[in-house]
């Protein structure tokens, strides 16, 4: 029995069938990340933030959770995690990115769903998922159709709360959109035992805007011709974004920065020359889920931007902090958080002007788009972003892909054939 089996049989684990999840991460993560040359190292401590998820970093949940601490999921960058932070709880991404748990989802749910749900749902009903009894609130949100319902059925089993997020951005959205921000406000004073205060609030705004400038520093230095730091290696310490606590998570970034920029002044690289830089435009890809990332960087291609939730649109925002009072911060933070491009509203015009932004800034040669099977809106708004891209005469390549291996080597074939188009 290893160090945490204990706390996994505590927990009510499938400690057998966890240990088989664990196992067919790591070889994911060694098949991908870990084949990689030349990698900072400072991303040591990264990789660690996704090793020790099941272990370390659970047991430390535990231990604030021990202190009066309550720990919330969330499934989506709409749900402000400075609010819960404000009210001394602790926010945990919920989402699954291994294909291990697909099929125990299928055993309930339908197959055609997208399978970040399927991974998700896979962990939380195999009992492999440590966060699942841990938390004691789970936050949805009305995004896609997928997410939306099945929010109806785990609303019958555990406490949940569900934000419903607007599908336009008009004034009257905005409106809707803050009652939103007001009612989980609500419902998370009443799990807390206390009220939002001001000064907290302001406090955890700063800690999360910290962390976004870092990031935004990162996203600079990826961005630098010859890049310092691969694709994977960004998607690593994106992934660690969601699960790491803030203020330490923080400080390891500027580590990390602090060393690109010496390799950038070193002209140190994980790539070759002529490696094609390339944005990946579409779906997150949470931990577990390295699949399209390593296929590009392994075909010859070099990952500079992620147009994503586990990249910038994660952190591209920071809230305004001029207020003093709850109203107006809590307007800010609506603010905010809207800002965000998901695929669910339309129109969705804002993000594609950010794709050609990113695209200029970044001098990128080639655009992969990263469609999860079944995320319709992905899938279709990904018409839109080709024709945009189109007028800077930037090609994209469409990718509809889901976390098993069994399309790879067809996969490779158009990556390799679309980074050989580019100039
Ligand atoms: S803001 S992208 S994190 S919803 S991939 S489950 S949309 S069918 S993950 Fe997302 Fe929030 Fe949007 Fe970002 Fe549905 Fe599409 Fe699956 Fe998705």
């Amino acid at each position: 029995m290893n160090n945490y089996e204990k706390m996994w049989q505590e927990l009510g684990l499938d400690v057998n069938l966890h240990n088989e999840v664990l196992n067919y991460i790591n070889k994911g993560f060694q098949n991908t990340v870990g084949k990689q040359k030349n990698r900072p190292r400072t991303m040591d401590y990264f990789d660690n933030v996704l090793h020790e998820s099941h272990g370390g970093r659970v047991a430390e949940l535990l231990e604030e959770k021990s202190k009066g601490k309550k720990i919330v999921g969330f499934f989506c960058i709409y749900v402000p995690e400075e609010i819960i932070m404000a009210l001394d709880m602790i926010p945990i991404a919920l989402c699954g990115g291994t294909n291990f748990s697909v099929p125990y989802a299928e055993k309930m749910f339908p197959r055609d769903i997208c399978p970040l749900v399927k991974s998700t749902l896979g962990l939380a009903f195999s009992k492999t998922c440590l966060y699942a009894p841990i938390k004691s609130l789970a936050v949805g949100e009305t995004t896609c159709d997928a997410k939306k319902k099945v929010w109806d059925i785990l609303s019958q089993k555990v406490n949940f709360h569900i934000m419903e997020l607007p599908q336009k951005k008009n004034i009257i959205d905005t409106h809707l959109w803050e009652d939103e921000v007001h009612t989980l406000v609500e419902n998370l004073e009443k799990l807390a035992g206390k009220k939002l205060n001001p000064f907290i609030l302001k406090e955890k705004i700063d800690i999360m805007n910290n962390k976004r400038k870092v990031l935004q520093r990162l996203a600079k230095l990826r961005i630098k011709e010859p890049p310092p730091i691969s694709g994977l290696d960004a998607l690593v310490v994106m992934q660690a974004a969601l699960n790491d606590e803030p203020v330490r998570f923080t400080k390891k970034v500027e580590e990390l920065c602090d060393e690109l920029e010496d390799r950038v002044k070193k002209g140190i690289s994980p790539f070759y020359d002529k490696a094609k830089r390339i944005m990946v435009s579409g779906c997150p890809s949470v931990m577990g889920n390295w699949k399209v990332h390593s296929l590009i960087e392994s075909s010859g291609g070099a990952v500079v931007v992620d147009e994503t939730c586990t990249g910038v649109r994660y952190f591209k925002d920071l809230v305004d902090t001029k207020a003093n009072d709850i109203d107006g911060l809590l307007g800010a933070i609506a603010d905010r958080y809207l800002k965000i491009n998901c695929s669910c509203f339309t129109p969705n015009n804002d993000r594609l002007e950010m794709v050609r932004t990113l695209a200029r800034e970044g001098n990128i040669k080639g655009v992969v788009q990263y469609i999860l099977q079944y995320c319709h809106t992905y899938n279709i708004e990904a018409i839109r972003i080709d024709g945009t891209l189109k007028q800077d005469n930037i090609p994209s390549l469409k990718i509809v892909t889901d976390y098993s291996e069994e399309d790879t080597a067809q996969l490779r074939t158009r990556v390799e054939a679309f980074l050989e188009t580019l100039q």
